[in-house]
């Protein structure tokens, strides 16, 4: 079993309740055991004009391979209802693998940790919740470092009573 942190994101069609929904479906994933799941978050799109994002993250113990979770992301992402009209538009659910274990992907498919992890509060807030403040990247920077570096600005913290 390794421990992987999944972002979640959600700007369409109730966006908590796409959240809620994604997780009663990580807990239902073979080999493996949903752990924890962070608050979640508000903030406004990065790209302007689009509805206003929430964003959780998820801590999930699987011995599924890589490809095969991100098979089973993508499954989910498209039962519930996601149209991969354009990159970057609304959706109704993303799924992205942010961290498995210390493993460093590098697939046309899949690259891990994610590249967007470090410039991202609405990622890495919720993920300092759930994972160690001495959690530490390839490239030898903490999570700690990483908030740091990374202001709480425009975050809304939503505390979660559902589960
Ligand atoms: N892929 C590669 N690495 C990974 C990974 N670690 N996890 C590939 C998941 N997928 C990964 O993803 C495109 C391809 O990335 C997948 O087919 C997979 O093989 P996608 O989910 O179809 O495309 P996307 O989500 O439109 O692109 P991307 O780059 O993931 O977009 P982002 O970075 O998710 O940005 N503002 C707020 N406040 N909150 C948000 O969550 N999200 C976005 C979308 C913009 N603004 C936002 C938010
Ligand atoms: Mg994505």
């Amino acid at each position: 079993m390794e421990r992987i942190y999944i972002g979640m994101g959600s700007n369409l069609a109730d966006p908590a309740e796409q959240l809620r929904s994604a997780i009663e479906s990580l807990a239902q994933l073979p080999h493996t055991e949903l752990v924890a799941v962070s608050a979640f978050y508000q903030s406004d799109s990065l790209l302007p004009g689009q509805p206003r994002y929430t964003n959780a993250v998820a801590a999930l113990d699987s011995s599924l391979a890589p490809l095969d979770l991100l098979d089973a992301l993508q499954a989910i992402e498209n039962a519930q209802g996601r149209e991969r009209l354009e990159r970057w538009g609304p959706r109704t659910l993303d799924l992205d693998i942010v961290l498995f274990g210390d493993r460093l992907i590098d697939e046309p498919r899949l690259k891990v940790p994610h590249y967007h992890l470090q410039e991202r509060a609405f990622v890495l807030y919720p993920l300092a919740e759930l994972a160690p403040a001495d959690l530490r990247l390839a490239d030898g920077r903490t999570l700690t470092d990483l908030l740091a570096a990374c202001p709480f600005i425009g975050l809304e913290r939503i505390p979660q009573t559902s589960r």
